[in-house]
């Protein structure tokens, strides 16, 4: 059951003709944040400071930009950028958004 389900999303997400892209290919433009600031949206606004809430900035040791929040390094690389946000109480915002087509190769 649980299978044919996923086998069932599938189809849909890429189509039957379509050829599954290889698993280690990342369709989400700059979804490990490391060319920055770019290639999403986002409801909240762009501060350094991650504060007040409702903020973000793209960083590489979040407690650098707001002492309130632990200090901890980029899972990707150890050394690299992530998106780091203080959240909204406003649950209509969205923190992080894209458009990814799927594709045939
Ligand atoms: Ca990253």
């Amino acid at each position: 059951m649980f299978w044919g389900v996923v086998w069932a999303v599938l189809l849909f997400v890429f189509g039957t003709g379509a050829v599954l892209p290889a698993l280690a290919e990342n369709l989400v433009t700059n979804g490990d944040f490391s060319a920055g600031n770019t290639g999403f949206y986002s409801d909240y606004t762009l501060e350094t400071a991650l504060h007040p809430e409702g903020t973000y900035y793209i960083v590489s040791d979040a407690h650098d930009h707001h002492s309130g929040l632990v200090s901890c390094k980029d899972h990707t690389t150890g050394d690299g950028l992530y998106f780091a946000a203080n959240g909204s109480p406003d649950t209509t915002k969205a923190v992080w958004r894209t458009l990814t087509a799927p594709t045939d190769s």
